[in-house]
């Protein structure tokens, strides 16, 4: 087993590195800042081992290699103990999931590889994590629906076509308009999706709760002055595609001028990390107070969740895990998402919507 040290900037520049000179069986053993002695040489040092059978092609290629590479005689010390573990370790990242206890010598590594690859979390915040930050401390979850200290709680669910807006919705007034048993209304500003508007209605109607359908802007604002006295008001909105957002535009205006509207934007948690970025820019128009996410029941992959609460600064409210109307949704919990991403898995704590309201 040979060991490589390279220290960079980033874990990032050094995998490619050393991918490009140890070839891509190279496995990262270890990430950690570097100490304050070798601190000029970058901030941080990656550790990768070439397996055996490897190791006569990298010896030739690294007779050439311009870059800085160094061989670190301590840790060539250690390689009886290592090799034992990297061989687990290539054995568990073959199947997809590293398993079993772990020293503190593999943690930074399989910390990495789960969080950037197998849970695909952005780049630098993997990095963070892996030099010691709380993935729980990258994010924030707020799943009290409305604004705080308002006397009613108006919740608007926006987003892209099909992630489950309406189905959301349903969930939401079926488990707070029932639970809290205080009057609740349902508007539909969906006046593309006639069909689902009716499911709606109907479920209203099976539910108790007032329903109506809103043509306009202009008249889900008066709709919203005529039931100022309900405890709940829960707005469904039409799924804008991307070439659809100028049609959406008078909605997301009005949306966004209501202090007391809680918006949130519900995403799909199976979305390609890329594909989700681009759809939170592209509703940036409604101002979403909170981010919402499906499907957490189709993906294994729960890194973007938390890059993108991260980046846009925006709290998780709701996981919908399926397609069953109330069950399948649950408040945001850090510790849940965290181990998600993590590839812990953990049931979600069972808590009552109700008394977070
Ligand atoms: N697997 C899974 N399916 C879901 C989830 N949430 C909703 N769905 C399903 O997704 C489909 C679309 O749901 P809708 O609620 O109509 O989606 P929408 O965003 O309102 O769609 P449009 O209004 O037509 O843009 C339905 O078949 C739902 O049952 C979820 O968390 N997991
Ligand atoms: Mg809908």
């Amino acid at each position: 087993m040979r060991l490589k040290s390279y220290f960079s900037g980033t874990v990032e520049a050094a995998m490619e590195l050393a991918h490009k000179e140890l070839g891509e069986d190279a496995l990262l053993v270890n990430a950690r800042p570097s100490t304050p002695e070798t601190r000029s040489l970058g901030a941080y040092e990656v550790v990768f081992g070439v397996l055996p059978r490897n190791e006569a092609a990298v010896a030739a290629k690294l007779g050439n290699a311009s870059a800085r590479v160094l061989s670190n005689e301590n840790l060539a010390q250690d390689v009886a103990g290592l090799k034992r573990e990297i061989e687990r370790m290539a054995q568990s990242l073959r199947v997809g999931r590293i398993s079993g206890p772990q020293n503190a010598s593999t943690q930074g590594s399989t910390d990495l590889y789960n969080l950037r690859i197998e849970n695909e979390l952005d780049a630098s915040l993997a990095q963070q994590v892996a030099a010691g930050t709380a993935l729980e401390d990258l994010f924030e979850v707020d799943s009290v629906l409305g604004k705080r200290g308002s006397t009613r709680s108006v919740v608007a669910l926006v987003g892209p076509p099909g992630v489950g807006n309406t189905t959301t919705l349903a969930k939401l007034a079926a488990r707070f308009g029932l639970l809290a048993r205080k009057p609740a209304f349902i508007l539909s500003a969906d006046v593309y999706r006639i069909a689902a508007a009716e499911q709606l209605r109907s479920l209203s109607a099976i539910l108790g709760i007032g329903f109506d359908i809103v043509e306009t802007p202009v008249a889900l604002a008066q709709s919203l002055e005529e039931h100022r006295g309900k405890d709940w008001v829960f707005i469904d909105t039409p799924g804008l595609a991307a070439g659809e957002m100028e049609d959406g535009a008078d909605l997301a205006r009005l949306l966004a001028s209501h202090p007391e509207i809680d918006t949130h934007l519900v995403l799909s948690a199976s979305m390609k990390p890329a594909d989700l970025s681009r759809v939170i820019d592209r509703y940036e128009i409604f101002q979403p107070k909170k981010l919402l996410f499906t499907r957490l029941d189709e993906t294994d992959r729960h890194g973007a969740l938390v890059s993108e609460a991260a980046r846009r600064s925006l709290p998780i409210s709701f996981l919908a895990t399926g397609q069953q109307i109330p069950d399948d949704l649950e408040p945001a919990s850090k510790e849940f998402i965290a181990d998600k991403v993590r590839g812990v898995n953990r049931k979600q704590p069972v808590r009552t919507l109700g008394a977070t309201a």
